[in-house]
């Protein structure tokens, strides 16, 4: 298989993250990276590449992202150290929110002052913005294209090994420390080389807000996600049972709910009643948001998966038959990322 890595991660290296009323040290560390590269130095299953540098990455990204939300990512760094020049020395979080409600918060009047521009295009303060922050999304997002089209090239699997990850960030809106959702990249990219079906299976143990946001109404595109139960897990307001879809994406959209503490028997008939869907749906492609926070040892996570489920995971995801983009999301046990995520693509088995 094709791994295309991003060259340009570690620009993004956020400090801390607001969690519960304090700033604390970022789970979504460089480190992560690094763990996964070194065991593919160990377990060689796989080419390692990186994209072509001509590839028009932001021609794709504008195909899942609001022309204004990409402009505001593009400037933010350089926005928020001419508001004060003193920010040149912290990360920008936002503080301030248009909650949407009738007759009350306005998001018709484009604010000028840039920390509420940050809060109308952002929602959590858990997704720290950094001088390299757009780079390294950018980088991210030309893995996803680069292996979208290794895919429509004739290969059975490639994968987009990037950070920051990608499945939070929705239409106009960055979170969950993603800026730019690379699987949506990805799965857009192989309806545009001329696949008419592509379905998109998460795995991460978050829901896929984003991803689910930015194709829940089109039937082209039938997304599944398997995440830890929204009423109590992280992103908290999207992910549950009952969103199936809407206008003609009405039933291409499932969830999979779990509580937290789920382990591997009962998320493995989650995974295969996802797996069953995605066969009903007759896609010519998949594309994998793989999450490997499901792991036993996240320190942020509720599920209890052992390294070596892993490479059962792989080995289901292969038996779908599908030629598949993997994107790398969460994953936070950084130590053991590399041998988990290797797992999931040795159980894949090419
Ligand atoms: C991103 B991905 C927990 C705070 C949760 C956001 C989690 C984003 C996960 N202390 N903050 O889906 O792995
Ligand atoms: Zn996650």
């Amino acid at each position: 298989m094709k791994i295309f890595h991003n060259t340009h991660h570690a620009q993004h290296a956020g400090r801390q993250e607001m969690f519960r009323g304090r700033l604390v040290d970022c789970h979504e560390v460089p480190d992560r990276l690094r763990y996964v590269l070194d065991e593919l130095q160990r377990r060689p299953v796989g080419q390692l590449l990186t994209p072509d540098a001509a590839a028009d990455v932001d021609a794709a990204t504008a195909r899942v992202h609001a022309p204004d939300y990409l402009a505001f990512l593009a400037r933010a760094w350089d926005d928020w150290v001419a508001l004060d020049p003193a920010n040149a020395a912290v990360d920008a979080l936002p503080s301030v929110w248009p909650l949407a409600s009738k007759h009350g918060f306005r998001t018709d009047v484009p604010p000028l002052n840039f920390a509420a521009r940050l809060g109308q295009f952002a929602f959590d303060s858990g997704t720290p913005l950094m001088a390299g922050s757009w780079a390294a999304a950018r980088g991210g997002a030309a893995c996803a294209l680069a292996a979208a089209q290794a895919v429509l090239g004739g290969e059975r699997f490639a994968m987009a090994l990037t950070r920051p990850p990608g499945h939070h960030a929705g239409p106009n809106y960055m979170g969950g420390y993603c800026f730019i959702n690379n699987a949506a990249v990805a799965a857009q990219a192989l309806r545009d080389g001329g696949l008419q079906r592509v379905a998109v299976l998460d795995v991460d143990y978050h829901h896929g807000n984003g991803t689910q946001t930015i194709f829940y109404e089109r039937n082209d595109v039938f997304t599944a996600s398997i995440q830890g139960d929204p009423r109590t897990e992280y992103p908290f307001f999207l992910g549950h049972a009952d969103e199936r879809g809407a206008e003609a994406g009405e039933g291409f959209n499932l969830n999979l709910p779990l509580p937290r503490g789920t382990g591997f028997e009962v998320w493995w008939a989650a995974l295969q009643t996802a797996m069953q869907a995605v066969s009903d749906f007759a896609p010519q492609a998949l594309v994998v948001p793989l999450g490997l926070d499901t792991f036993e040892g996240d320190p942020i996570s509720g599920f209890k998966l052992r390294s070596a489920d892993y490479l059962q995971v792989g080995r289901a995801i292969a038996q779908l038959g599908l030629p598949t983009v993997l994107t790398l999301e969460g994953g936070y046990a950084a130590a053991d990322l590399g041998v988990n995520t290797v797992n999931v693509l040795e159980g894949l088995g090419r």
